[in-house]
This record gives structure tokens, sequence and C-alpha cells, in this order.
């Protein structure tokens, strides 16, 4: 008898053992260890660029995947001498005097849901600013905001999925408009801001096209609703309890805080119908006076994420002091409306019933953030105090599905076009708060830690660790393909009303005590590389790089001076110098560009105040033909 059982007892182990294995074995699409799938071979290009957010760096990381490598760094919000953004005096504009922004959520710009390649929005959340990249060029175009109104941007941009709006809501409440107050009438004097800003389809200019007054709760996260959901745009809060002292304790006191669920086309309709009122030059709406704009759905305990998958049927939502999703039906949500089941309101918003809304609550882990979706109907939800993401089936009947460690404290996740119509279902990055000593030590600053997953199989495969920059909150992967950037600025588009494009244009030209320099930048000359001013000049360089060889920069820097700029082929940039010091300035190409890039310099002559010099100058006639027969070849 007892042999019978120990028999039995080796054949059922030596079975699940078996099955183990096959389940490892089939455990991913493509064959190979972790190490040849994510190897990129020297020469080769990844399948995906990703965007990371460089959080109060304040700027864009590019990676390539799955190769994990970093490819450039786009500056955004903060000065970068590396490229001279913020020096020149178009980048220093657009910059307005700030050298720092908190850049949280990456949002690629979308076409019926789905990624079209065209930009790429970041917000700096202190600020109450969303910038514009344009990735034709990977460079910023526009910075939008201070968002009026706005205290920090945080729920944003989000963008919608034909790119109509993109969405800022703020973090933080203050009296609107602004005044004179009591931190103790926080619940009387304060409200909240949600501003929907307008993208126009040609170029992607962005402008303010309207904003909801509400109560002052904290608003945390967005994203657009798409298919059946399109046209409404959902946001978390926390603080619903109004707290404005001790808001670890006391802002996790209520069962439920709230998604707003904000209809924009009906918000913009009631702005261009006049019913919004200007406060700070905004148009704000009040929910009490128009209706139909914004309602309130429960959600447990401080969420944070809010998702909807790629039908646009659910709304996910993860409280943070919760150990489920909340799977909120769209369906349900309006015919809800149509009922008018309200639970009262609070600032004069609609609230719904939590019961009336919910479709399912998925028991996925402690600390749930974030969620992201794949092709084959599953949902990614990041863990934070698991430390771990759990894959669920979107649908009944709603179970966990593969759970996987990652190292450690995860914040958001993103997988490859995850947030779309069409996710591609191949990879999710795990975007973790801490690396503790996954890295070589350097100080008590540890970099942030990222990992590549590999979710192509029925088990989630860690396949990459890799350290990056603070500090990522979010990313979004695109298929490389879909981006066609350019390799120089073609010289005949060139239409920079400062921009000289022939030898014989390069000149100085004085008026009073303004010196404007027109100069070209071909390897390896300025043309002029003399320059004759006074002290006190206030000088502007404009330097066209006449190249268009790819990757042929110019740099130009002024010796003791703060200034530096790059220019790239076909550009055409503008810098500042004041002339303080009497004496010689030499100048020079900060960016190597050729054999002869140390030669490639000229002086600046500073005479005393007064002293006589030529309305305009002129390089050597011998220079400039030297230079008109070069441009010919
Ligand atoms: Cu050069």
């Amino acid at each position: 008898m007892k042999r019978w059982i120990v028999t039995t007892v080796t054949a059922l182990v030596l079975a699940a053992v078996a099955l183990s294995l096959g389940c490892a074995g089939s455990g991913s699409a493509r064959k190979g260890s972790a190490a040849e799938k994510v190897y990129v071979k020297p020469g080769e290009h990844d399948a995906y660029y990703a965007f990371l957010s460089g959080g109060h760096h304040g700027n864009i990381y590019v990676y390539g995947f799955p190769s994990s490598r970093h490819i450039t760094t786009i500056p955004v919000f903060t000065p970068e001498p590396a490229v001279g953004y913020g020096y020149d005096e178009d980048s220093k504009a657009m910059l307005g005097g700030r050298t720092w922004g908190d850049a949280h959520h990456p949002g690629l710009s979308e076409t019926d849901g789905n990624y079209d390649g065209r930009w790429l929005f970041i917000n700096d959340m202190v600020g109450a600013r969303i910038a514009r990249i344009d990735l034709k060029d990977f460079k910023t175009r526009q910075i939008f905001g201070p968002i009026p109104n706005l205290s920090a941007a945080h729920a944003c941009p989000f963008p919608t999925p034909n790119t109509e709006y993109v969405f800022a809501a703020s973090r933080f409440s203050v009296p609107v408009p602004n005044r004179a107050t009591r931190i103790e009438d926080y619940g009387k004097d304060f409200n909240g801001i949600i501003a929907g800003i307008k993208v126009a389809p040609d170029d992607g200019t962005m402008s303010l096209g309207f904003e909801i007054l509400t109560p002052p709760f904290d608003w945390d996260l967005a994203d657009a609703g798409k298919g059946p959901s399109h046209g409404w745009e959902f946001f978390t809060c926390y603080n619903s309890e109004l707290a404005f002292d001790s808001l670890e304790v006391k802002a996790s006191q209520n069962e439920m805080d709230f998604i707003a669920a904000v209809d924009w086309r009906a918000a913009q309709k009631a702005v261009d119908e006049g019913k919004a009122k200007t406060i700070g030059g905004a148009p704000v709406l009040h929910p009490q006076e128009v209706r139909g704009i914004i309602y309130l759905i429960p959600v447990p305990k401080s969420p944070h994420g809010v998702d909807v998958n790629p039908t646009g049927e659910y709304i996910c939502a993860s409280g943070k002091l919760q150990a489920e999703v909340s799977v909120f039906s769209f369906a349900k949500f309006q015919a809800a409306i149509q009922a008018e089941k309200f639970d009262g309101d609070r600032g004069g918003i609609p609230v719904l019933k939590y019961e009336d809304v919910l479709e399912a609550k998925v028991p996925v882990g402690l600390g749930p953030l974030h969620t992201q979706f794949d092709d084959k109907g599953f949902a990614y939800t990041s863990l934070f105090l698991d430390s771990q993401i759990a894959k669920w089936k979107v649908g009944p009947p709603w179970n966990v599905d593969d759970k996987i460690d990652v190292y450690y404290s995860i914040g958001h996740l993103m997988a490859s076009e995850g947030d779309t119509k069409n996710p591609t279902g191949e990879y999710v990055i795990a975007l973790d708060k801490l690396s503790k000593s996954r890295y070589l030590s350097v100080g008590p600053t540890h970099p942030e830690a990222a990992q590549l997953i590999d979710i192509r199989g029925p088990k989630m495969e860690l396949l990459y660790d890799f350290p990056t920059y603070l500090e990522p909150h979010y990313a979004q992967m695109i298929r490389a393909e879909k981006l066609k950037p350019i390799t120089v600025y073609p010289i005949a588009e060139n239409k920079n009303k400062d921009a000289i494009k022939t030898a014989e244009e390069a000149r100085i030209v004085r008026k009073g005590n303004r010196v404007d320099v027109y100069a070209l930048a071909v390897r390896t000359h300025f043309t002029p590389d003399k320059v004759k001013v006074n002290q006190g000049d206030d000088v502007y360089f404009h330097v066209t790089n006449l190249e268009q060889d790819d990757d042929i920069a110019h740099g130009f820097a002024v010796l003791w001076s703060n200034g530096n700029m790059q220019i790239e082929p076909g550009e055409t940039k503008t810098m500042h110098w004041k002339a303080e010091q009497v004496g010689i300035t030499p100048f020079y190409c900060s960016n190597f560009c050729s054999a002869l890039h140390q030669e490639m310099q000229g002086l600046i002559e500073v005479q005393p105040r007064g002293a006589k010099v030529a309305a305009v100058q002129r390089p050597d006639p011998r220079q400039v033909s030297e230079i008109a027969a070069l441009l010919q070849r």
C-alpha cells in the first residue's frame, strides 16, 4: 500500500515538473535567451523608440528597444548646453526665463486612437506648462503656458484619439482667482481646475479651449476615452477629504475618492456659446451653472492611474490603498447619466453611484498604480507595494493570469503602444522608483531603474535592467517605422529673417549700439571671422549653417561668456552677446565638425566706447570668393 502511494506521488511530481518545464519552454513567442532577445547587432536598429520623461531634469530621454540603449536626450524645460538649447534667442524666449520643469507624462499624438508619429507632448507639472516636440527633428517647438488658474499640471497631457485636445488638471488647489485668504478656508475659498487645450490639426499649435472649476480635490492622472467613449476624458483625484495639512493621513480617510469624466465636446460648445466666465484671461465654466459637461464616479482609496482599455469600453482605476483595480463600464456610465441616477453632487458636479457604473473588481495585489494593455485582451497593472506587475484578463472571469517581480517599487509602467486602440503586445517597461543595489554604487543617490519585460508569451519574462538618469515617471513606446526624422533642414526652406545663403551676404551692420553679425558657418570657416565693435554694444550673431550633409552641426561659442549655441545643417540661429571688455575676444566652433574643426575660430575686436567703427563691415573679398567657390562645389 505504502509503495503504491510513493509511486503515485512520484508520478504526480514528475508530471508537474514536466508540465512546468513545458510552460517555461513555450514561455516566449521568439526563441532564444533573454540576452539574445535584447541583442541588436552593431549597425542594426531597434524596433521601437521609447520616450521617457526626465522628471525634474525637465527633458525627454529617447531609448531604443529591445536593446534598451539611450539614444539621445531632448531638452524641453531645461537649458542644455550640449546642443545650445536655451542659449540662442528663440529657445531662450520659449523657456521664458525658467531653467527647470518637472516633466512627468509623455503623450504621443494620435490619429484614430493610434500613435501617428507626428508630435510628442510633455507636461511641466510645476510650471503648468505643456511642450510639443516635433518628431520630424526631435526638437521642442512650443511651450504652452503657464496655463492660467492652474496650480501644477500633473494630470497632463494625455491626448485624445485624434489629438483634438491635450489636458491639464491641477494637482494642488488655490483660490481661483488667486487672492488673499487663509489656508484654513481651503474648503470654502480654494478650487481645482481642469483645462482642455486645443491642438491645431495641421501644425500642432496649442491654445486654451476651456477650463472647468472643480472642488479643491488633488487631480492626479488622466486618460482619453476611445471608440464608444471617444469624446470623454477621465481624471482621477485624491484628497476628496479637502485636507490642507498632514495629507498623508487626512487625505486617506474617505472610502471613496473620484474619477471625473469630462465631455470635452460639450465643454467646448458651452465656451463657444458664451457660457464661460473670464478668470485670469481664461474661459472658466462652473459646473453648477453649465450642466452635462462633467460627472464624478466614486473610486476607492486615493486612485492614481485611470486607463481606458483598447476597445474603449472599460475605464480601469487603481486605488493606491486598495488591493483591487476597479473596472467601470462606459455603457453603464452612460445609462446612469440617462436615468439621472445621481447620489448628490460635489461643487455642482453630479456624483454617480459606484455600484451603478462598476463592471468588475480585479484583485491584483497591493498598491496598484497604473495599467496598460496588450493585443490579446490582457491588462498589466503596476503594484508599487508588492514590487510586481500583475497581468489580468479584461473580461470575465476578470482573473489575474500572471505576476512578475520587479526591482523595486514600480511606479508607472508602459506597454508597447499600450494605451492605444491597437497595442502591439510585445514589451512592457517597468519604471521602478528604487534600484537599491542593482547597479555599481555611485554614492547616496542611486540611478533610477527600468526593466524590459517580454509579454509575447503566456508568461511575462524579465529581459533586461537598464539604469536611467533622474527621473522617468512615465514613458511611451512607438514602432520605429512610424517615425521618419529629417537629416538636414533644406536650405531652400530656411525662412529665418536673419538667414544668409551666399558668401556675398556675410556682413556686420551697426545701428546705434546694436550690431548685427550675419555670418555663415561652413567647414571650416566662420565668415566673417573678424568682428569690430565698441564697448557697450549689443551684438547679435546670426549664424547660418549652410551645410547640407548629415550630422554636420557647427557650434558657436564666445569666450568668457555664457553663450553657446549649436546650428544644424540648414539652420539659422541668433545669439546675443554684450561687448563688455575692451580688447580681443575669440569665438570658436564648439561642436566637432571636421579635421580642421580646431581652426574654426574668429576674433572680436572691442574698441573703447565712441571709437570709430564702420557702419557696415564686410569680410575680405578673398575670403568671400573662397567660400563662394566652396559653396559652388
Ligand atoms: Cu565647426
